[in-house]
């Protein structure tokens, strides 16, 4: 932190948002400090992934049929018991649950909002060490507050969400947040335990020399998405070839995307018709944070945001990023 600069949590500024909804409770505010709270007991046996008996497989599968690593189980768990002790949440559902699961104690059926989460997202790379992380959404119930939350309070649409963010655990460990007020991003400062305002105001550049696939299943795709990735390679004096990077963690590729520029996407093909990613969990706050930073996403036709929800584990086509990238890879599928 530059010296005199004014330190700025991520409690004082989420307070501070607050003031700004004349007839805001705070409740928002709260969870985001219960997220953080989970997010930095995650953070430390990530961060001691290869010293403790935390690394490799549990031994279990995941709805989606996926090995669960142990870190993914502890992950969950932390999510889940920290927001079940929140007077703000009223119940959740994980990537890595099968169904959601309603907080029936008094305070929780009393509170408005319901949190959907990837615990730990991109875990197949915490063996290697490379950038992973949690992916949250934050609803209003629209069942009756004071009674136990139900299915339709997980089947909004990304127009819908209150707030949604990541926790990235890479390098630094960072917490990225939007509202519908914009994107800022707070870098945990160990040293006090505190996540600090240090990206302020995030907005996606309109243009970028990144994409970001994974182009190992190129032979998979429809025709328009071979001839995109071609032109994304091409290399003459009209057009100098882009860069890939793909690090296969959904939250370090997109953490980039906003920052950087560029597009992320992981599409349809002929095996997965309805690509990889899961809406809810994924694909949902991924787009509203882009789009709440002047980015844009889609499904290869509409707003990943206008998409309505039918099951909580379902899978979209995703394309998000720099608008100006997206309308041209848009033009090759559209
Ligand atoms: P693939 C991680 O498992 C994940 O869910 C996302 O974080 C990531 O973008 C994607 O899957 C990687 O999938 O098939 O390229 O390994």
């Amino acid at each position: 932190m530059k010296p005199g600069k004014k330190i700025i949590t991520l409690d004082e500024f989420t307070i501070e948002q607050t003031r700004l909804f004349s007839k805001a409770t705070g409740g928002l505010s709260t969870l985001l400090r219960d997220i953080g709270l989970a997010s930095k007991v995650i953070n430390e046996k990530v961060n001691k992934a290869g010293l403790v008996d935390i690394i490799g497989a549990q031994g279990t599968e995941n709805v989606q049929g996926e090995q669960q690593m142990k870190l993914d189980v502890y992950a969950d768990d932390i999510m889940i018991r920290v927001l079940k002790t929140s007077v703000d949440c009223a119940g959740i559902a994980s990537e890595e649950n099968d169904d959601f699961i309603a907080y029936e104690d008094e305070y929780s059926c009393n509170a408005k909002y319901v949190v959907l989460f990837d615990p730990l997202d991109g875990s197949s790379n915490i063996d290697v060490n490379a950038s992973i992380g949690t992916i949250f959404s934050i609803y209003r119930r629209v069942s009756p507050v004071g009674t136990p939350v139900v299915e339709a309070d997980f089947l909004q649409s990304g127009r819908k969400l209150m707030a949604a963010g990541y926790v990235i655990y890479g390098s630094s460990t960072m917490m990225v947040y939007g509202t519908k007020l914009g994107v800022n991003g707070f870098t945990l400062d160990s040293s006090i335990g505190e996540f600090c305002l240090s990206h302020k105001d995030m907005q996606v550049p309109k243009d970028g020399k990144i994409y970001s696939v994974n182009q190992g299943n190129t032979a998979k795709y429809e025709q328009g998405l071979k001839d995109y990735l071609t032109y994304c390679m091409e290399d003459n004096e009209d057009k100098k070839a882009l860069t890939h990077r793909y690090i296969g963690s959904m939250v370090a590729d997109m953490h980039r995307t906003l920052i950087k520029g560029g597009i992320f996407f992981y599409p349809a093909d002929r095996n997965n018709a309805t690509g990889k990613l899961r809406l809810q969990y994924e694909c949902n706050p991924m787009a509203f944070l882009a789009e709440m930073a002047g980015g844009k996403s889609s499904d290869g036709e509409k707003s990943i945001l206008d998409i309505e929800p039918t099951e909580l584990h379902q899978r979209v086509p995703v394309f998000i990023g720099s608008e100006n990238m997206m309308d041209k890879a848009l033009s090759f599928i559209s």
